[in-house]
């Protein structure tokens, strides 16, 4: 069976998951669900950061200690990632000991390569990254991300021989080996590398106590972003043998945000190809969700709750209008009154209206509705050049555009009931009506599969509509996108698929 490993960041817990937060998230519990729809054997893992300064100061300003402001928000991650359907394989936590071991392990074996050295480090650091900064890369002086001014700082640490990866990142990169999109962002690396010189990287914190220590010098603990990075191995429950990692190594897709790019493309690789260890096959940046044009998120005060999100759109909803706003590689800006009116087009007055529309027309027979003898050739052709868009579009995580030729469906067959007008043929011609009916009950089933990934409640839901939650569900995609040879008896259900708000 092919087996699919995708990762998303994981989260700080200085602060509480918000819609931004989740946009990663959701977007991979897409992908892991579209994987699994297909068949592959599926590790999805996401989790908690927990460790460095910007931790240990949220805890001293809530006056409690670090573990248990941890324990806190990452129950509150686990709580909110439920209640949006996450489904992960595994929930990584870096406060985990098993984890700690990985990142004793990892650096050990650096240092035992030559890779690692004793150096002064002396910069300018900002903390809501927990990076340094060099000049260059401020905005008048301040964190471009964080709009505030570092800090500076200098201290006595233990260095990664970064430098020494260029030339073979380059080359990677060049070659298309390390696959990086959207191809903007890969440029854009590429202009980075070609005209700066990487400079090693301090891997220690002296200062730091919040960290896991060092395993050759206790007084310093792991820098937070190496300690982090290796959560994509320890997650798989690797203790340290390069040569047999996992079945799912390496990753399929890692999915990160803009604001972590260099970790991600840089020094990630950089890690693993330090210990010989094969590298992702594709790192996928995606855009940020903004409101009037700011960044989301906590330090702006701009967040939207997503658990709120959910309560006024229903959490299937909620996953759709997310992906469904922009290209998953730009930013978007969002609203709470964008989602209104999205909801309302594409799924109260789209797929909730048809789907109302189609079983109301079908009770008015009491006759089980059998495949035609004649088939609608175009609305077969339709659903197959659907799948092809929609799958290819998944593959290359463009999730607007699998929404969009789902939407395109349901466009269509809306348009097949004005045509054919089933409530005027019922009267006058039975056996035409009962043609039509079919195939758009056969087109609410494929609707069906199609939502399965981004909405599976309401999937279920209409495949309950049409009497065919267990038969649905014991099909494979292949056998599920294939066109007709059902027997339908529908029932009209209670329910209804997208109320209105
Ligand atoms: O960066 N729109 O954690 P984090 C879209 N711990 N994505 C957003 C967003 C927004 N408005 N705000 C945040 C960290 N994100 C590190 C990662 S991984 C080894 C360590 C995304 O909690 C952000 O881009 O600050 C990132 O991908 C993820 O949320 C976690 O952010």
């Amino acid at each position: 069976m092919n087996k699919f490993y995708i990762t998303t960041p994981i989260y700080y817990v200085n602060s509480y998951p918000h819609l931004g937060s989740a946009y990663t998230t959701v977007a991979a519990d897409v992908l892991a669900r579209f994987h699994r729809m297909r068949g592959e054997e599926v590790f999805f893992l996401t989790g908690t950061d927990e460790h460095g300064s910007k931790v240990a100061e949220a805890a001293a300003q809530k006056k409690t200690e670090p573990q248990k402001l941890c324990d806190q928000v990452t129950a509150k991650y686990e709580e909110v990632w439920d209640t949006l359907k996450i489904s992960y394989n595994y929930f990584i936590r870096t406060t985990d000991s098993q984890h700690a071991q990985t990142v004793r392990y990892f650096l050990n074996s650096l240092k035992e390569k030559g890779l690692i050295y004793k150096g002064q480090y002396q910069g300018l650091y900002c903390l809501g990254c927990e990076r340094y900064y060099t000049e260059k890369e401020l905005v008048d002086g301040q964190c471009p991300f964080h709009k505030k001014k570092p800090i500076s700082f200098s201290e006595e640490c233990y260095f990664f021989k970064l430098s020494a990866f260029q030339e073979k990142l380059l080359k990677l990169i060049r070659s298309q080996k390390l696959i990086i999109e959207p191809q903007e962002r890969r440029n854009e690396l590429l202009s980075f590398l070609e005209r700066n010189q990487l400079e090693d990287l301090a891997v220690s914190r002296a200062n730091v106590k919040w960290g896991i220590p060092l395993p050759w010098d206790s007084q310093q603990t792991a820098y937070v972003w190496i300690d982090a990075l290796l959560n994509y191995l320890s997650g798989l429950g690797w203790q340290g043998d390069s040569q047999k990692i996992s079945d799912f190594w390496p990753p399929d897709v890692q999915l990160l945000g803009k604001d972590i790019l260099r970790f991600h493309l840089v020094i990630w690789p950089a890690l693993l190809l330090a210990l010989d260890i094969p590298l992702p096959r594709r790192l996928y940046v995606h855009g940020f969700f903004t409101i009037n044009g700011q960044k989301m998120g906590k330090s702006l005060g701009n967040a939207l709750d997503p658990e709120k999100m959910a309560e006024v759109f229903g959490v299937d909803a909620l996953r759709w209008l997310m992906l469904s706003s922009f290209p998953f590689g730009q930013d978007g800006d969002i609203s709470q009154s964008k989602f209104y009116d999205q909801y309302q087009a594409q799924l109260a007055n789209g797929l909730g209206n048809l789907f109302r529309r189609v079983l109301t027309l079908a009770a008015k027979s009491d006759q089980d509705f059998t495949p035609p003898q004649k088939e609608e050739k175009k609305i077969i052709k339709i659903l197959q050049q659907t799948w092809k868009i929609y799958e290819k579009s998944l593959d290359d995580l463009k999730f607007e555009a699998a929404i969009e030729s789902v939407r395109k469906v349901i466009a269509e067959a809306d348009r097949y009931v004005d045509q054919n007008k089933p409530w005027e043929l019922l009267k006058k011609d039975f056996s035409r009506y009962q043609e039509v009916i079919y195939h758009l009950l056969e087109i609410l089933r494929h609707l069906g599969w199609l939502i399965r990934p981004f909405m599976p409640d309401k999937s279920d839901l209409i495949f309950k509509g049409l009497n065919l939650e267990l038969a649905e569900k014991k099909k494979s995609l292949i056998q599920g996108k294939k066109w007709g040879g059902t027997i339908f008896s529908p029932t009209p259900l209670e329910e209804i698929l997208f109320p209105r708000l």
